[in-house]
């Protein structure tokens, strides 16, 4: 079943359901070599602690019902182990050019690319039905993020995008580590803070500044950049939170390991712990929001905001961070 495509969504467009191909992905991400046990403990010594215990995770009223990130629950977890950021292109390309690992969509040939990233985006004129802004671009990857003559150069210390979560699960294997389950996103989001929008509290740009890479302007069509980023930003662009991550919020969206479903955890209340996210479904679970979050449209850049797709799609602002066990 492929996930509704809601025309009130910046997120993703969904690409067709194929069973053989998604077996194929999922056969490649588990099949990769692992990386030497010196570059497992490097990568593993980059994750920052995050502490177990009890916390509040979701929102107290959904914003967009169908994200279920309401009402909120009581989520005991375990400690784990966080990236600061995103899985950036240095570190991907790193991870490539020891497996030969290639991309769903560079397997696919295409991905979907947001139109003001694009010089010319009449010339790529397919996009899903009622979301114009996402153009379907051949040669679009995380090497080439907008198409044939592009290329990551000076942005090295960007999120990585046009991944598919299938990417994330095998550049996790390949370092050792694992997809953060959703319940421990959202632990590591919050920074240690309770009942807060943000990683660093409740207003959305503070005092000191604008604090993720958001989008200002009119969506989909004016993007003033008064944060300083159009596209991406350096994946420690904006101070860290409570726990030493940077953009848990904005910037790209982060794939994490539970299935799509309703959120994890008891709606009644009671608390659970290291909850895993649904056993069934097609849909992977997204967290943080991206560069293309605003109040107007697609207001998902908050601690409990979440989206879903096809665990194949890319876009030009899917990314994935990576946690292990503690
Ligand atoms: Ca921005």
């Amino acid at each position: 079943m492929a996930a509704e495509v809601s025309p009130k969504t910046c997120c993703a467009g969904d690409r067709p359901a194929c069973d053989t191909a998604t077996d194929r992905f999922l056969a490649a991400a588990c099949a990769v070599p692992r990386a030497a046990e010196a570059t497992r403990s490097a990568l593993r010594a980059e994750l920052r602690p995050v502490p177990g215990g009890l916390f509040e995770m979701g929102a107290r009223q959904s914003r967009f019902a169908q994200d279920l990130d309401s009402p909120r629950r009581k989520i005991r977890v375990s400690p784990f182990l966080m990236a600061p950021t995103a899985v950036t292109n240095a570190q991907f390309a790193r991870f490539a050019d020891e497996t030969g690992y290639r991309t769903v969509a560079e397997c696919e040939g295409w991905s979907f690319v947001f139109h003001l990233l694009l010089t010319e985006p009449e010339r790529h004129a397919i996009h899903p039905p009622g979301l114009p802004w996402w153009r379907q671009v051949e040669g679009a990857c995380w090497r080439t993020p907008e198409g044939p003559g592009s290329d990551w150069q000076g942005r090295a210390d960007h999120p990585a995008v046009h991944l598919a979560w299938y990417d994330g699960l095998a550049y996790a294997t390949w370092a050792g580590l694992r997809l953060p389950r959703e319940a421990e996103w959202e632990r590591a989001a919050r920074g240690g803070l309770a009942r807060m929008k943000f990683p660093w509290g409740n207003r959305l740009v503070p005092e000191t500044g604008h604090a993720m890479n958001t989008w200002q302007g009119a969506f989909p069509g004016q993007n003033t950049a008064e944060d300083g980023h159009v596209g991406t930003a350096p994946a420690t662009a904006y101070a860290p939170n409570g726990y030493g991550l940077f953009c848990m919020t904005g910037n790209v969206w982060e794939w994490v390991a539970d299935r799509f479903g309703p959120l994890p955890g008891d709606p009644a209340g009671r608390p659970v712990s290291d909850p895993a996210g649904p056993a069934q479904g097609d849909t992977r679970v997204q967290r943080g929001g991206s560069f293309l979050c605003h109040e107007s449209y697609c207001d998902r850049y908050h601690v409990h905001s979440r989206t879903s797709g096809a665990a194949e799609n890319s876009t030009s602002n899917s990314g994935v961070r990576v946690a292990a066990d503690a």
